[in-house]
């Protein structure tokens, strides 16, 4: 090397665990001096056999991206990288950097986003490291950075001006080349190759279908006109929201019924003439689809693209398996048992779907988060589980929500709600786990309000390639009818604890396929009060977002 690397002393913060998605904090948490250093060291020491090899960066464009980008090249030319790609503005959405990654083998890459979480000075950072399969890093890479970051005492960087992140070309960081690419390129040439494009281009044309994609001022702006406006020529204007604000204009990039009520609401007004609506977030890596007056549930989403997976060219030849994480509804294994294929149940997080993608047991996951995706990268993707219901409504000239109507008549209706106590105080939090947990072995077998709870656990998971265990991963109460009622603290939040009830009930019969979900699960939600005592230990009497 021919640039000095410089050796900053530093010493420990407490609490730079990541969480489901990597470390996500307070902005001002991340400008302590040191604190993103320290981080990023940590991850940085954790690897090995970096030298001379190419490192990905880009982030959903939230407040401080900008300066994140400039320290993390810095210390990545230190760190004996030999090439760093960064997408222009330091755009990436999450699933781009998959594609990234994977494309241009890189050995791995720093994704900076909070998610869905909302952005600007007050709002909240992220940042998180891409395996080179273009995953999010195991749990065992994630828990040897945070045991490094307790042990820190330096960090090493070298003395370079920061670069034009705006312009598109070559440049140097000490030794190490930069290449600031286009963040749309890559991605929009993957998808191509997955989605009949010339059929989702013909359906776009047609008077009678109109569409509305919000990006909810967040990073699928510039992919969403790329793809949806300019290549498959929908009118300009059906994305709206479509410029990357840094606090994403005030917003809660979150595209659920609470946060993307707007849409929801020109989707449910017959003069909008509208007649599919989809958004995604922060980063582009969750989706929302809404039909005329349908939001159609993540969960039921998963369980249709897998069974009108013949209809997409990318994936006509046949899926592997499938799989969803615990919490999510098991609509899709009513689709996985008629396939004849295997469905794999995982803990919370993208994470866990890696090994099963790597290993090609899996081809589509998903998660009642509203996160999809499938082998094209090791990311959910918002923008294409877009595509695909483009894809399933061009072929099948069906309105969303008579798709869904006809596959409930086929496989059954999985009623499925997820109810989030948000920013509770942690202690409280724990204080209700823990009493659940106690508690277990008495529920399995009990009644309770009349209901027979035929067993109770913590459910733990073994990766079936890999063999590593994941313990404590949410409680699960479970019915005698197949219902279930899902309780996990949140692994995302930034202020206290988020309490996560998911509540599920299997209805066969199509005459009651239209009762309201909350009016359906009514009996699940008292049964969670009376086992978990919401209300008496936390002090809340009713949830805050209700999906
Ligand atoms: C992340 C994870 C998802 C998870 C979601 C919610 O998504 O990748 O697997 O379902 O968080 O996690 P939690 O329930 O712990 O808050 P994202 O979109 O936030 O990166």
């Amino acid at each position: 090397m021919t640039t000095k690397v410089i050796s900053v002393s530093s010493a420990p913060f407490s609490g730079q665990k990541p969480g489901t998605s990597g470390l996500r904090k307070k902005v001002t948490v991340f400008q302590q001096e040191r604190y993103l250093e320290n981080f990023v060291q940590a991850i940085f020491d954790t690897l090995s056999g970096q030298q001379g090899k190419t490192l990905v960066v880009g982030g959903d464009g939230r407040y401080y991206n900008d300066v994140a980008i400039q320290t993390i090249l810095r210390m990545a030319a230190a760190a004996g990288f030999g090439r760093a790609l960064v997408g222009c503005d330091g755009i990436l959405s999450t699933p781009a950097a998959s594609a990234v990654i994977r494309k241009w083998q890189a050995f791995g890459g720093l994704i900076l986003s909070a998610s869905h979480n909302p952005g600007g000075p007050d709002g909240d950072f992220g940042i998180k490291y891409n395996l080179g399969n273009g995953g999010p890093a195991n749990e065992a890479f994630t828990d040897a950075v945070y045991q490094r970051t307790q042990e820190i005492s330096a960090y090493r960087t070298i003395e370079a001006a920061d670069i034009d992140l705006g312009r598109l070309g070559e440049f140097q960081v000490g030794d190490m080349a930069v290449s600031i690419i286009d963040p749309v390129a890559d991605y929009a040439e993957l998808l191509e190759s997955l989605f009949d494009f010339e059929r989702i281009a013909a359906l776009l044309a047609r008077a009678d279908f109109r569409m509305r994609f919000d990006a909810m001022h967040a990073v699928t702006g510039p992919y969403a006109k790329a793809i949806l406006e300019s290549r498959l020529g929908a009118p300009a204007g059906t994305v709206v929201n479509g410029t990357p604000l840094p606090d994403f204009g005030g917003g809660h990039p979150d595209p659920n019924p609470v946060y993307a009520a707007e849409l929801v609401a020109a989707l449910a007004d017959s003069r909008s003439g509208l007649s599919f609506g989809a958004a995604s977030d922060g980063d582009g890596d969750r989706n929302m689809v809404v039909g005329r007056g349908f939001v159609v549930s993540p969960s039921d989403s998963l369980a249709v693209i897998a069974a009108n997976h013949a209809l997409v060219p990318g994936y006509a030849a046949g899926l592997a398996g499938v799989a969803r994480s615990m919490p999510t509804s098991c609509a899709v294994d009513r689709v996985a048992q008629a396939l004849g294929i295997p469905c794999y149940e995982t803990p919370t997080g993208w994470k866990y779907f890696g090994s099963l993608l790597d290993a090609g047991k899996a081809t589509i996951c998903g998660e009642e988060s509203a996160g999809t995706g499938s082998s094209h990268v090791r990311e959910k993707d918002g923008l294409w589980a877009v595509l695909y219901w483009l894809n399933i409504l061009a072929v099948r000239d069906t309105p969303a929500d008579v798709i869904v109507r006809e596959h409930w008549q086929r496989f059954g209706r999985n009623v499925y709600s997820r109810h989030d106590y948000e920013g509770i105080e942690t202690a409280a939090a724990d204080r209700l786990m823990d009493g659940l947990r106690a508690r277990l072995p008495q529920l399995a077998g009990s009644l309770c309000n009349g209901l027979r709870i035929e067993a109770a656990d913590d459910f733990a998971y073994i990766d079936p390639v890999d063999g590593s265990r994941s313990e404590r991963q949410g409680i699960r109460i479970m019915l005698d009818d197949g219902s279930r009622v899902v309780f996990r603290l949140s692994g995302t939040g930034t202020e206290g604890a988020t309490l996560r009830v998911y509540l599920e009930r299997f209805v066969a019969d199509p005459s009651r396929h239209e009762v309201p979900t909350q009016e359906a699960l009514a009996p699940l939600v008292q049964l969670a009060e009376t086992v978990a005592q919401i209300a008496g230990i936390t002090g809340r009497k009713k949830p805050d977002v209700i999906s």
